[in-house]
Order: C-alpha cells, then structure tokens, then sequence
C-alpha cells in the first residue's frame, strides 16, 4: 500500500518514464570521480558494467541503494566506478539499460571551459559579434547600444517617487549584457567580473587562456585572453561612477515601501545600479535594434561597493601588466569606497519597469567584500583593522557566493591573493573548508550525491550549484583532499547531465543539451531567421521557490524540486542564461580541465 502511495505520488510529479542512466553528458576525467544514477524502483542492489567500445566489460558491481530521494521525487540508485579505466568510450549497462555512450578522457573540460568563456564575448555590448570569434555567421551581430550616452531617470516612478535627475550623462558603452535582457548591471555584473578576474588570480602562476587561446578579436594584443574579456566589463563599470562633486536625491535608509524620501548627498564615486532600458523590449528583440530610452537608473551603496570590489581587484591584477589601467583601477576603488562610507545606506531604488531590481536590504557582506579586496591591493593597516572590526570576519560562512551575498567572495581573497598575513589567510581559508565541509555533508543526503541538499531549488540553482563548485575547488587546493575535487565533478555532473531529467544544461553540450533559452537575441524559438545559442550557455536550472514565468506557473505543484525545469524561451525563471550563472560555469569547467595536480 505505502509503496503504491509512493509510486502514485511519484506518477503526479511526473519522475515515472523510462528508465535511463543519469550522467555528465560531456564526460569523465579519468583522474576524478565517474558517478552515474539510474532512477529504479527496484528495492536491491542491481547490477551495472561499464562496456567499451567494442562491448567488451572492463568494470563491474552492483548500485548502491539510496532509495527515496524528495528533490528528485526518484528512487534512486547510484554507480561509482572506483577501479581506474584506461581512456576511451564507455556505456554503463545496467539491469538491461544502456547508457549513451561517453569518453573518459583527460581533455573533455577542454572545450566546455573555452566555450564558456566565449559566452562573454558573444554577451558584449557596443560592439559588433564578428563570426570569426562567434563560431559562425549565424551568432554574428551588429554591435547594441553603441553608443551608449545615457542620462538619468527623471521623473515619477512606480511608486510615484519623483526622481530629479542628475547634471550629467555617461558614456556607458561596452560591458556585458546581464542576461536574456540588454540592461546592465553593477551588482551582478560584479561578481560576474570578480570570478573571472579571480579565475585568473587563482591560477596566477600558469594562468589559463594565454593570449590567443581564446577566439577574441583581443587575441594577439599580448595580454592572456581571460583578462581582456574581464577588462570589457571592468571598463564599463568604472564607466558607471558618479563624477566627484555631484550631488543627488537619494534614498536614505531603510524606508517603508511606496514613496520614498529623498535627500541630497554628494554622490561622487558612487556607481549608478544599472544603465537598462526603459520599458521591457519584447522578445526576440537584437541589441542593435533596441529602440527603448536607455537610462541611468539611481545610485546605490551596493553598486558603489561592487565597484570598488573590483575595480581593487582589477588594480591588483593589471600591475606590471598594464600600469595605467591599474592605477585607474586604483582610484577608482578608493573613490567608490570613500562614498559607499560617507553613504552606506542607499538602498538600490526598485519600482521601475524595464529591467530587474537586484534589490539587496544587507549590505555587511558588500562592505565585508570591498574592505577585503581593497585590503589585498593595497595592505594597508587601517583596511585590515577595519576588516577585523566586522562581525563577519569571525563568523563562519553562510553559504556559496551569490550577487547578493558577497562575503565569501572576500573570504576567497583573503585566502589566495599574495602578500595577506598567514593569520588572516589561514582564518579565511579554514572559513572556506568548513564550508566546504558543508558541502560534502550535502552530497550524502541527495539521491544524485550533489553538493546540494536542499528542497528548495532557487531562480538561477545552477550557478548556485557551479559557485558551491568553486568553494569545494579552493578546498582541495588548500588541503590536497582528492574529496573535494570529486565533490566539484560531482556539482560539474550535475548541470552537465547528472540530473533528474536527464539534461545537459549547457547549449552545445551533450545529447540532451538545452536549446531554447530565454534570450532576445539566441531566439530561434520565437524567430526562425534568428539563432539558437551558441555553445557553452547555461540555462539558470530548476526552480521550485519563483515560478515567476507563464511557463513555470503552470508547473506549481506538479513537479518535484529538481525537476521544475523546462526548455522553454518563455521560461525566465527557469531557463534564462546570465553572466553570474556562465562566470562559476567558466571557473568550474577550468579549474577541472587543468587537472588534479595544479
Ligand atoms: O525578459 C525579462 C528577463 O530578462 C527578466 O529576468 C525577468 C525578470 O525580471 O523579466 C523578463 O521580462 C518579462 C517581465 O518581467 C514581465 N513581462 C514579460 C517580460 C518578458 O518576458
Ligand atoms: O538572478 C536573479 C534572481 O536571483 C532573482 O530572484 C530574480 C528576480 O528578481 O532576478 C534574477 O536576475 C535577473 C535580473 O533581474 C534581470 N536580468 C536577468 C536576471 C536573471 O534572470
């Protein structure tokens, strides 16, 4: 009877369908964990070999049995090979299933991790998509917004708050589109741009894509390809900094929803929010034809401080590389700093239409992150005092990175950039292993053994998942536990195909890849003379807590967590793609690729 339950429920939420073997539709390194999942009633263990080629089997054992698994709504049966194989192309036989075939090989992060840093590229506002960098003609474009002169928001808003303006325009053009929309945005763009810079940081020694390993129109300038893709956006941001001396109207504080007060403050060296259009564009729309007023949407102490975040980290970077940019940077960072400290409490304005809010009520951890970055530039004894006086020095990590919670992003500094005392990198790498440990714990309670273990699958789970990926990778370099790195292939499996429907979530990758996501310009769905996404583009993944779209409204109730998900342009809760999701993407597919002895 119970069983019967069980299954009826399990009918409801759609997990019945034929059976199949769950993997990383890319692949295995043959030096890290090869994990595979067959969705089975069956109560026992049930036998599996790993066949070649040639169908000869070259491993064998039985599953183990997790049993019922809630996010999945599956019962779950889980394969680890734990014999080395040599490389080549393998199937999983399992109780009369057989997976797709797959390589074991130690190149096949190759591809993904380039393909994701393309993505950036092809995202590039002001200038044009040549299909020599592209991929092919079908991805080129004219350039969007190429000449972005934009003045700020004036007049009444939603909430019928009247917004003066301000004496200036910027030229904001370049950056990084967010996501499926054309805005702009500091914050997001922030975190976007710090893991690539620290992508690069982290693996300063033998830094990955050299100049020319990427397909950029940069490729050849001398300068390795991760930072000339990084420094389009950190010269956007720097773009974005109100000039010294303006005084603006702005929010003060925590303020009641609906009309807000304003007061005038010197704004100089905040950043404004975003630069986005004024009403939705419709989709598809191409950049370059984008006929909606773009405007600069009011400052706030969250920008400011993702500004001087990483306009630090950009200082530390371009040193000896390119010395002006770097004291631009420099600048810059200490410019938005001293304004986030003279306005800590500006609150990013959200009763706009046209673009998303990106609202954030706690700022502790933005200043936490700015404080720690500019402190790693620049070691200076009063930034470190600061740093110590603040309540998240000592506490323990929440949780993964995310555009909104940013102290980790300055825990990973502490803990990496050169010349940090051994007390404070030890703190912020011990910080990071527990958190690490944390996420291991996770791994043991999913069915798919994933370092997430949770009910509640978030709008963008995906790059949750990868930034988690991040973590346990820092882990494995502090300590030199194999664990933690298997723990990273695990999160990589994950979006790569290790899920419960069965679907590579990246564009181009795997036989089940995504191909239709929420996107103005890759929207083949809506348009036929329009593209699909080119590879390497990670749609935002499954979401139970935001059924926000037409598309996931219809799946309220009816899917379980893990399975809220579909291939659907319409779908921008659950299939949009963005910059903060690609960035641990590209960090994750690159810190994989370059193997276990780095
Ligand atoms: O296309 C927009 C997407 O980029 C955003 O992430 C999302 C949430 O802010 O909003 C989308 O735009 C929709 C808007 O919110 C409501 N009207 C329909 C818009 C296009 O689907
Ligand atoms: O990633 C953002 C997610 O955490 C929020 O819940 C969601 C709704 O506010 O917005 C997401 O960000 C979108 C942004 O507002 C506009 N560009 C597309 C982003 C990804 O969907």
């Amino acid at each position: 009877m119970n069983r019967l339950c069980t299954a009826f429920a399990l009918l409801l939420l759609g997990a019945a369908g034929p059976r199949s073997v769950h993997l990383n539709q890319v692949g295995f390194r043959p030096d890290g964990a090869i994990r595979a999942i067959v969705a089975d009633d069956a109560r026992g263990p049930l036998p599996w070999r790993l066949v070649d080629a040639a169908g000869r089997p070259v491993a064998q054992g039985t599953t183990i049995v997790f049993g019922d698994d809630p996010a999945s709504g599956d019962h779950v049966h889980q394969i680890a090979l734990t014999s080395p194989v040599p490389a080549g192309t393998y199937r999983f036989a399992v109780d009369g299933v057989t997976s797709h075939p797959f390589a074991i090989r130690a190149d096949v992060y190759h591809p993904l991790a380039r393909a994701a840093l393309n993505y950036f590229y092809q995202t590039r506002a002001g200038i044009a998509i040549d299909a020599r960098y592209a991929g092919g003609a079908q991805w080129a474009r004219a350039a969007g917004h190429p000449h972005e002169v934009a003045g700020c928001f004036t007049g009444p808003d939603l909430n019928g708050t009247v917004w003066p303006g301000c004496p200036y325009r910027l030229d904001v053009t370049g950056g990084w589109y967010d996501a499926g929309d054309q805005g702009k945005y500091v914050v997001n763009g922030g975190i976007a741009l710090w893991t690539l810079q620290n992508l690069y940081e982290t693996n300063a020694k033998a830094p990955p894509f050299a100049d020319g390993a990427a397909a950029l129109p940069e490729a050849g300038n001398g300068i390795n390809d991760l930072l000339d893709e990084a420094r389009w956006e950190m010269r956007f941001l720097l773009a974005m900094q109100v000039p010294d001396g303006v005084r603006l109207a702005l929010p003060l504080g925590r303020q009641v929803a609906g009309r807000l007060t304003l007061s005038e403050v010197d704004a100089g060296g905040m950043a404004h929010h975003k630069v986005a259009d004024r009403n939705w564009t419709p989709l598809p729309t191409i950049p370059a034809g984008d006929r909606e007023e773009r405007l600069l949407y009011p400052p706030s102490t969250a920008a400011t401080l993702n500004l001087a975040a990483t306009a630090a980290q950009c200082a530390r970077l371009w040193r000896g590389i390119d010395d002006a940019f770097s004291h631009q940077c420099l600048a810059a960072a200490g410019r938005a700093y001293q304004a986030a400290l003279r306005n800590p409490d500006v609150y990013a304005a959200q009763a706009f239409t046209g673009s998303g809010g990106y609202g954030d009520s706690d700022l502790s951890d933005e200043f936490y992150w700015a404080t720690a970055e500019l402190y790693a530039t620049t070691h200076m004894p009063e930034l470190a005092a600061a740093l110590h006086r603040m309540a998240l020095d000592a506490a323990p990590l929440g949780d993964e990175p995310g555009w909104a919670s940013t102290a980790a992003l300055g825990t990973v500094t502490l803990a990496t950039a050169p010349g940090i005392p051994a007390t404070d990198r030890d703190r912020a790498r011990a910080k990071l292993i527990a958190l690490a440990d944390r996420f291991l714990d996770d791994e043991a309670r999913t069915g798919y053994h994933i370092p997430y273990a949770t009910v509640r699958y978030p709008w963008g789970s995906n790059g949750a998942i990868l930034n988690r990926g991040i973590v346990l990778a820092l882990a494995a370099r502090f300590t030199g536990q194999a664990h933690y790195r298997d723990a990273v292939i695990d999160a990589a499996d994950y979006v790569m195909g290790r899920n419960a429907l069965d679907r590579s979530y990246v564009s181009g990758f795997g036989w089940d890849m995504m191909t239709r996501p929420h996107h103005r310009f890759w929207a083949h769905q809506f348009d036929p003379r329009l593209p699909g996404p080119p590879p390497g583009v990670m749609g935002g993944g499954a979401n139970n807590t935001a059924l926000a779209d037409p598309v996931a409204a219809t799946l309220a109730g009816h899917c379980a967590p893990q399975r809220c998900w579909r291939d659907d342009g319409r779908a921008y809760a659950l299939n949009e793609v963005a910059i903060n999701w690609n960035a641990p993407l590209l960090w994750v597919a690159t810190y994989l690729d370059l193997g276990p002895s780095q």
